[in-house]
């Protein structure tokens, strides 16, 4: 549970690091999990004669930066694998555990209230030595949102599987901003990510603070404080969860199916991120509500298979400084 101040700090300063919530072996199944991904997936491209080496001896943090390095061309072969086709995300039972962790739940419900909603909204990070993607430009997660949701708390949980430092690329952010709105973001492009322009930044850059977190502690992020990440260059992964949790009056897409989508709908109901399907994770109320591993698993796939936009929120194109000679 959080203390009071860490609750407090929380909800002032906009972020808080709680040292523990996974155990070292709670966490174990999901790296077996995604371990399994990396061999199947490595020996798939084997077989198809696309790699001559799956680096089988190499072990969870090590291996992807070998397969990568031998061949940058197959990086997203490797990324779609771990994060899941589509916006369905990864679903293995490993996953749903630590997604549904009674010790996580019993936090957001301090933050959230106990009517809890996993928003869909959830990432495997293995952010590879070097690897140009896994450094995430400055931005708030509710750039990412429809612009409906931006007065709602939705909680970012960034949890590491491996201590996050200052070298492996651990969070940096920027305190006591998030009560500001939205700041303007502007789009990478198709693959890219959001960034707000430097320019926009509420302070200098030089003033954010680098926030490390010990395996399986996590940083605990409002949806409006602007948050990034820098390259690592050490030279092994640094893997990380980013999970998300709301309330249940906030808007959500937990009781519909993707059919049921209508973009004329109130706001209200109409989920922050409609792309994919949010699941009920905690509910004193009514719990025959709470998703089972099983409806979370079919809800997943429900809405992999379709493409819905997201309403009200179309941000311009970044164009970079170009300096002047
Ligand atoms: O893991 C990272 O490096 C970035 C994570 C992030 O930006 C997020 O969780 O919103």
């Amino acid at each position: 549970m959080l203390t009071e101040e860490q609750r407090e700090q929380f909800f002032q300063v906009g972020y808080v690091v709680v040292p523990h919530i996974y155990t070292q072996e709670e966490m174990e199944p999901l790296r077996s999990e995604l371990s399994e991904i990396i061999h199947s997936t490595a020996a798939r491209l084997h077989a198809e004669g696309k790699i001559s080496d799956t680096h089988a001896e190499e072990g969870f943090y090590t291996r992807l930066t070998r397969l990568m390095d031998d061949h940058p061309e197959l990086t997203w072969d490797y990324l779609r694998a771990i994060e899941g086709k589509g916006g369905g995300g990864h679903t293995g039972e490993a996953m749903f555990d630590l997604l549904t962790h009674k010790g996580l739940l019993d936090i957001m419900a301090q933050l959230v209230g106990e009517e809890i909603v996993a928003s869909s909204v959830y990432r495997i990070r293995p952010k590879v030595p070097g690897l140009e993607r896994g450094a995430v430009p400055w931005h708030q997660d509710s750039g990412y949102f429809a612009s409906h949701c931006d007065k709602e708390m939705i909680v970012t949980c960034w949890i590491p599987l491996v201590d996050a430092t200052l070298e492996n690329g651990c969070l940096y952010v920027i305190p006591k901003t998030h009560e500001n709105g939205v700041f303007a973001h502007k789009s990478r492009g198709p693959s890219g990510y959001l960034i707000i322009p430097d320019a926009d930044l509420p302070l200098p850059e030089a003033e954010a603070i680098p926030v490390p977190v010990p395996a399986g502690g996590a940083l605990l992020l409002t949806n409006l404080t602007p948050h990034c990440s820098y390259l690592n260059t050490t030279d092994t992964i640094r893997w990380s969860l980013d999970l998300r949790y709301q309330g249940r009056g906030a808007p959500t897409n937990a009781f519909q199916t993707p059919g049921e989508f209508d973009l004329n709908a109130p706001p209200t109901e109409i989920a922050c991120y409609p792309p994919e399907g949010d699941f009920v994770v905690r509910s004193r109320r009514d719990p025959a509500s709470v998703h089972t591993y099983r409806q979370y698993v079919e809800r997943r796939a429900m809405y992999d298979k379709v493409s819905l936009p997201v309403p009200g929120r179309s941000w311009e194109p970044y164009q970079p400084l170009v300096e002047a000679k």
